[in-house]
């Protein structure tokens, strides 16, 4: 008897083993690559990098998402504060009127209606900021003095 016990005891261990084993290897090759890939629908993730003063970039993963409710993630991958603001406007994202004395772009300048923003992204922190979009032209920026002329925009379309 104690000894079909010990027999169970092993070939369950055994199989627990081998399962474990395929657990661990199948899941992590199929499913990484899904994680950069494959969003919610209307979830439009966003990196901000500041490679160097002169290069800060703002990269949204779609430059258009269905009109409605956007949820924008924004991850700061940069080494500095940077902010997240969505403007409603007809004019193209790098050509927003522009204070030469601020350095920034005007959020409530000629044909520029502000949406609403994220106005602190740490760097290495992720926030989210749910909107609702008209169909319509947008830019997404980061109006930090200077980031705007250094590079963060981005058009964005809501269709
Ligand atoms: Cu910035």
């Amino acid at each position: 008897m104690s000894f079909v016990i010990v027999a169970l005891a092993s070939m369950s261990l055994a199989a627990c083993g081998a399962d474990a084993t395929a657990d661990t290897t199948a899941p992590v090759a199929t499913t990484q690559p899904a994680v950069t890939t494959t969003l919610p629908p209307g979830t439009i993730a966003v990196t901000l990098t500041d490679v160097t003063a002169n290069s800060m970039l703002l990269t949204p993963s779609a430059k258009s998402s269905p009109a409605g409710t956007v949820t924008f993630v924004v991850t700061n991958k940069g080494n500095r504060e940077h902010e997240f603001v969505v403007l409603s406007t007809d004019l193209g994202a790098a050509d927003l009127p522009f204070d030469e004395t601020a350095d920034e772009a005007l959020e409530e300048g000629e044909g520029v209606t502000p949406v609403d923003e994220i106005p602190s992204i740490q760097a290495g922190e992720t926030l989210t900021l749910v909107v609702d979009l008209a169909a319509g032209h947008y830019a997404l920026i980061c109006n930090l003095e200077g980031h705007y002329r250094m590079g963060m925009w981005s058009d964005f379309d809501a269709t």
